[in-house]
């Protein structure tokens, strides 16, 4: 009698030990089922791009020539942290027309808008033309880590110099 009940309490003990391993691997499924859902969620999404655009924006001014019409960025090197907010601010003082061209560098950004006067363009953005006394407003967040070229694409320009670096590094 007394070995029957040894020996119940003994499957008793396997038996719960092999639920409770089960409840375990059950518990650790719902936690990776509903992160997978809270990233999925829209909802959620929506709500974690809504902080990220409450963050002040950082502001960076860029210039596409200068009053004595050279033909260079000033500055010619921008660096940038992922996943904060900026404003980079254009102007053109020369008299020439002048292309910020960074086409790698804006597939690698999340632009939430471009203002110049009275228009605000929303989406993705890959070229900025200003015309000489221009000024346009660029607010975007850096994603992807990298090392992208920028240079002015009217014909001559980046041959004379008009051309420079962007990095998105931590
Ligand atoms: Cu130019």
């Amino acid at each position: 009698m007394k070995a029957l009940f040894t020996e119940n309490s003994e499957n008793l003990y396997l038996l719960l030990a092999a639920r409770l391993q089960l409840v375990r691997k059950i518990t650790v499924l719902c936690l990776l089922l509903c992160l997978g859902l809270i990233i999925a969620n829209p909802a959620i999404a929506a709500n974690l791009a809504e902080d990220l655009l409450k963050q002040p924006a950082t502001e960076i001014k860029i210039s596409l020539g200068n009053s004595a019409n050279e033909l260079k960025f000033e500055p010619d090197h921008l660096e940038f942290v992922p996943g904060k907010r900026y404003l980079l601010r254009l102007t053109n003082p020369s008299q020439l027309k002048h292309y910020f061209t960074a086409k790698d560098f804006a597939d690698g950004i999340w632009t939430q808008k471009v203002q110049a006067g009275k228009v605000e363009v929303k989406g993705a953005i890959h070229e900025l033309e200003l015309k000489p006394g221009a000024e346009a407003e660029w607010v975007f967040v850096p994603m992807k880590q990298g090392n992208y070229n920028l240079h002015c694409s009217i014909p001559g320009h980046t041959k004379a110099g008009m051309k420079g670096e962007i990095a998105i590094a931590n």
